[in-house]
């Protein structure tokens, strides 16, 4: 397919006001008629003709135009698309009917069913696999849907909007449902479910009085799971009211959790489709992360209400327009809901693992990207998580108040329109009167920007001074850079780690904002030599490279009153020590002493009054993927391993004693309750019994073992066993048995045991892979049962995954052809395992660029894997 271009934009050449639906599910007859109310847009070509998408769709019977059946010469039909050359030049009614087997959906976008419910999704272009129509979001129109089903298959038959009426279809097992929404959305936020579903019933009662119904829709048996999820939705109604002053506007709200969903979960307009993995926990199925997942997950689709949902996105690139501000909004609910220091180190760390790795490598592209071939694929964590981080930089850049007036402003200004990034940013420069033409280049310039700072004391003057420099790296289809916006926070701080307040040279109270390449920044009339606190609470999404003196860092360790750089001065120092050990594995070089490493966790761990979510990030090594995008070129990832693993040994050999008390002062047994505080107690007790047992012996595998057998809830149980399945022995296996027995036939609970079995460091891993994938459980049309197998495998192995051999390269693509016949979307998302491949040692490289050249000739690809792995090797 050619490349869509944002330059190229046009608005619609026609426009739908209304649309009528009439669904009738029928199983493989089911029929789906639609009357559209169509006129031309008067902004749009005055003789274009009338182009309605469409995808693997099939007419039933004649087109009408205002009642009257339209001649066959009158329009064609394509593979893609419905052309009437000639429609009416004044308003007119448009009536079609599509016939569909929802059954023989496998791509999962449209109509299709899950374990028998019917149910859609229609993001990003699943709208045209149903009907007909102008499916691009600058079109919007408000729907009236009857829905028809069968009263014993599909009891509950939902859509959005408000219900309308219901009833039963005389004389038949039929009943039917008709609901209206008032409020004008694109085709892409269109959504339908018809099953038999249980229900969890609540009500809200918004900040101007409404009451708000609220349905949680689950297969039945799983009601009990769904509390924490309707607890979770309540929350977030109310913090969008108080926080954003964002009122919710129908009188029902509806989630429905099924569990054959390519994604997390869809904000179709009053009517949630949810993974069931973003719904169902209970403290014996569900882990703390399952839990903090949930609670994220549900506050973000609702909070799409106002931002996506009232106000859409122009076209496809402006995606982060609504994903990336409404990340921001979900990080910002959870930093209020649990801790807010431990939120921005977990968010920093999946920023780094996977948008800095995008950033880095063949996948590259700007937040708002310029062309795609296949929109799907640009639903990446540049588009969110970067694009939140745009949204957090600009609220440090203009502050919190300017920031609110310019939230204020959008939603005043652009409600129920279709808008873009230029008319978003020209909200928040109008009121906080500052020109941000330049922090713009945060939505066109890809890759991470690295800010290098050097810092010099002149004692004779009492003057500290810093020097700045910034780049951005080249990226695929930009080779030059412009200087960025980099709003730097910073604390300066005397003796005894007393913050000092001075003014800087740039004059922004603790605020450096660096616009050009190079700046120098000067603090005069200090008695002594400060110690600076650079870009705290990461204030800048950049790679940030300081010069720091030992003793400063230290010191910050110990005084920097900001948690998150607290943190990021232990991690960065045993960044480096792991670094060394890598290259000292691969050469004749001495390993690094690990003294000051030890010291500092021996500090961290002496800290009793230290909350245990943070210690346990504090005693959480750099990952190997952190490891290896540090390492940037010439990977070696059993190299990247052993200098992990020996770490920890060292660390237990100098701190077993404290590492065992503090690991039994964690077990406490105490009721389980999912909440921040008991959450942070147990990611505690599993970092440490990690550490506890690093010498991966058979006294290890019963320390974990233990925790296993006598754990009371899934975390505990979970991290237990992610703990013994990195050790070779008999345990082991009795462990994975064991689980796989007590949570047979429950997906949800084994996609973790298929995970956990995927990531072992171990040559046999692939051949249990392999294995696995004939399990009665597992099946390759479940998106969950795919990401944790073969996801798990390709993006949670780096030693295997990386196999010198290549098999662990062949076996993902293998599967990938295999896959993109069923479901390109799942197919394509595996192939983020290769965003990194380039910087792999040369055989390695060689074995994946062989795989990858292997799934390009393998013919007949989908758009989705043909364009990622075209980048991938380009
Ligand atoms: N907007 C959806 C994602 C749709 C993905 C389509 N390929 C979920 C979300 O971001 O909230
Ligand atoms: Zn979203």
């Amino acid at each position: 397919p050619s490349a869509v271009k944002l330059s190229e934009y046009r608005v619609p050449d026609f426009l739908i006001d209304h649309v009528e639906m009439d669904v009738v599910l029928d199983g493989p007859a089911t029929r789906v008629s639609a009357r559209m109310s169509l006129r031309r847009n008067l902004q749009g070509r005055p003789d274009a003709p009338l182009i309605l998408d469409g995808d693997d769709l099939r007419l039933s019977g004649p087109l009408e135009i205002d009642g009257r059946a339209l001649p066959l010469s009158d329009y064609s039909v394509a593979a893609q698309s419905l052309v009437i050359p000639a429609p009416p030049e004044g308003p007119f009614e448009l009536h079609l009917v599509t016939a569909l087997d929802p059954a023989a959906n496998t791509k999962l976008m449209g109509l299709y069913r899950s374990s028998g419910t019917y149910c859609t999704q229609c993001e990003a272009e699943g709208f045209r696999r149903i009907t007909y129509f102008l499916d691009r979001p600058d079109v919007l129109a408000t729907y009236r849907v009857r829905i028809e089903a069968d009263r014993a298959e599909a009891p509950i038959l939902l859509s959005n909007g408000n219900p309308e009426s219901a009833g039963s279809i005389e004389g038949t097992d039929r009943h039917f449902a008709v609901w209206h929404d008032p409020f004008p959305k694109p085709s892409y936020l269109f959504a339908l479910v018809g099953g038999d579903l249980a229900q969890l019933k609540d009500s809200f009662r918004t900040m101007s009085g409404r009451d708000v119904e609220l349905g949680i829709y689950v297969e039945h048996g799983k009601q009990d799971r769904a509390g924490y999820a309707m607890d979770a939705l309540k929350r977030s109604m109310r913090w969008d009211e108080e926080k954003f002053g964002r009122e919710y506007d129908l009188d029902v709200f509806n989630i429905v959790a099924v569990s054959d969903f390519n994604m997390g979960a869809m904000e179709n307009k009053g009517l949630n489709v949810f993974n069931d993995k973003y719904v169902l926990a209970s403290s014996d199925t569900a882990t703390d992360a399952d839990y903090s997942g949930i609670e994220a997950v549900i506050a973000h689709e609702y909070f799409h209400n106002w931002t996506g949902n009232r106000i859409t996105c122009r076209d496809w690139f402006q995606l982060c327009l609504k994903e990336g501000l409404t990340v921001f909004r979900d990080q910002e609910f959870t930093a209020d809901m649990r801790s807010r220091p431990v939120e921005r180190i977990s968010d920093v760390r999946g920023l780094r693992a996977v948008q800095f790795m995008e950033d880095a490598g063949p996948f590259a592209h700007p937040v708002r990207p310029e062309s795609y071939r296949e929109i799907n694929n640009f639903y990446t964590a540049t588009v969110y998580e970067k694009g939140a981080e745009v949204i957090r930089m600009l609220k440090t850049l203009i502050g919190a108040e300017s920031f609110r007036k310019g939230m204020d402003l959008y939603f005043e200004r652009h409600d129920g329109q279709a808008a873009t990034i230029e008319q978003f940013i020209a909200c928040f420069s109008e009121a906080s009167g500052r020109n941000l033409d330049q922090f713009r280049l945060w939505y066109s310039q890809a890759g991470t920007p690295t800010v290098r700072a050097k810092t010099s004391w002149d004692e004779a003057g009492g003057t500290f001074t810093l020097e700045l420099e910034q780049a951005v790296p080249p990226t695929p289809g930009q080779d030059t850079k412009k200087p960025m916006v980099i709003p730097l926070a910073y604390r300066l701080f005397g003796e005894n780690g007393t913050p000092l307040s001075v003014e800087n040279s740039s004059g922004d109270g603790e605020l450096i904002v660096l616009s050009d390449a190079h700046s120098r920044i000067d603090w005069k009339g200090l008695p002594k030599r400060p110690v600076l606190s650079l870009n705290r609470g990461f204030s800048a999404a950049i790679n940030l490279q300081t010069d720091l003196p030992e003793a400063d860092r230290l010191f910050l360790a110990r005084h920097d009153d900001d948690a998150f750089n607290r943190w990021q001065v232990l991690q960065t120092a045993t960044t480096e020590v792991l670094i060394k050990s890598v290259h000292a594995l691969r050469s004749t070089e001495p390993m690094p002493d690990d003294a000051p490493q030890i010291e500092a966790f021996a500090a961290a761990l002496a800290h009793t009054a230290l909350d245990p979510a943070l210690l346990a990030q504090l005693l959480t090594l750099p990952s190997e993927a952190d490891l290896a995008r540090e390492i940037g070129r010439d990977v070696d990832p059993d190299a990247i391993y052993n200098a992990r693993l020996r770490l920890k040994q060292s660390l237990l050999a100098a701190l077993e004693d404290d590492l065992r008390a503090r690991y039994e002062a964690t077990s406490v047994p105490a009721p389980y309750v999912p909440d921040a505080a008991g959450a942070g107690r147990r990611a505690l007790r599993t970092v440490l019994l990690d550490l506890l047992t690093a010498r991966r012996d058979e006294r290890s595998a019963h320390i974990a073992y233990a925790q296993f057998v006598s754990a009371d809830n899934q975390t505990d149980r979970i991290g237990a066993l992610a703990v013994l399945s990195q050790i070779e022995s008999r345990l082991r296996e009795d462990a994975l048995d064991a689980f796989a027995s007590r949570f047979a036939g429950d997906g949800l609970v084994l996609d973790k045991w298929f995970a956990l079995q995927a990531s072992i460091p171990e040559a046999g891993t692939l051949e249990r892979v392999q294995r696995l994938m004939q399990h009665p459980d597992f099946s390759l049309s479940n998106p969950n049962r795919v990401r944790s197998l073969i996801g798990g495998f390709a993006s949670g192995n780096p030693t295997q995954f990386t196999r010198p051999d290549g098999q662990g390269f062949a076996f993902l693509a293998d599967n990938v052809v295999q896959l993109d016949r069923m479901n390109p979307q799942v197919a394509a998302r595996l192939l983020g395992a290769f965003r990194t491949w380039r910087a792999l040692e040369p055989v390695r490289r060689a074995e994946a660029e062989k795989a990858l050249r292997k799934i390009a000739e393998s013919g007949s690809l989908s758009a989705d894997v043909n364009d990622l792995v075209s980048r991938a090797l380009t």
